[in-house]
Parts: structure tokens; sequence; C-alpha cells
């Protein structure tokens, strides 16, 4: 019976001594290192870092090609077309849904977006080698 006693007193002792080790421990190593952990969070590396994909409102036509070539607008929105080139150009959906008609050099043109969510493909009229991709959602 004492002997029992004593040896659960023993055990209990080094129960306690180990968890303030461990306690001093932990929060000794995880002071210094937390910080530099957490603040190099940048603002969300979201679609406007690719270059070539974007959301927004705005497509620019430079060198034959636009710019993004990959754009997402919401249902019904405003595209503006500004053509940076010395020869016209359009923006014309595939299936003709949005069109800008011609653009001359340095003007602006805009369009419509579909009110139905989805991706519509449109090329220059002109010079059909020139494409991109609108997506509505
Ligand atoms: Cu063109």
């Amino acid at each position: 019976m004492d002997v029992s006693r004593n040896s659960r007193r023993v055990a209990l002792t080094a129960a306690v001594l180990l968890l303030a080790l461990a306690g001093c421990s932990s929060s000794g190593s995880g002071a210094s290192s937390t910080p530099s952990a957490t603040t190099a969070a940048p603002v969300s590396p979201s679609a406007s870092a690719g270059g070539s994909a974007a959301t927004g409102s705005q497509i620019v036509i430079e060198g034959f090609a636009y710019a993004p070539t990959t754009l997402t607008v919401g249902p019904g929105q405003k595209v503006t077309v500004l053509n940076h080139d010395s020869t016209a150009h359009t923006l014309t959906a595939s299936d003709k849904s949005f069109d800008t008609g011609s653009i001359g050099p340095g003007k602006s043109g805009s369009f419509t977006a579909p009110a139905k969510p989805g991706s519509y493909p449109y090329i220059c009229t002109i010079h059909q080698f020139m494409h991109g991709t609108l997506t509505v959602r």
C-alpha cells in the first residue's frame, strides 16, 4: 500500500516536470520562427498575374493581337476595345453574338457581352488569324 502510493507520487511529479519542460521549449522556438513565416504573405496570387488572362472591361488591340487574349466579364457587361495599331480591326464573336464593327487606327469601339454565361471565341473579321476568347460568368 505504501509502495504503490509512493510510486504514484513519483510518476505524477515526473509528469509535471515533463509538461513544464515541453511548454517551455515549444513556446521558445515558436516565438522565434512564427513571425518570419507569416509576414511575407502577398495579395492573393490570382488571375491578373498571368498576363494573358484577366478580369475587366477593356481589350487592347496591338501588333495584330488582342490583349488580354482571354477576358472574363459579367453578363451584359460593356467592354471597351482600343485599337493601338495603324490599321483597322474588328472584334467579332464567332457566333456573331457581339461585334464592335470596324475600329479605325487609334480609335476605340465597344460591345456588350452576352447575357448567357459561357465561353465566346472571337476574331478580327479583317485579319482572321487574330483571335481571343471572352468568358461570361
Ligand atoms: Cu484586324
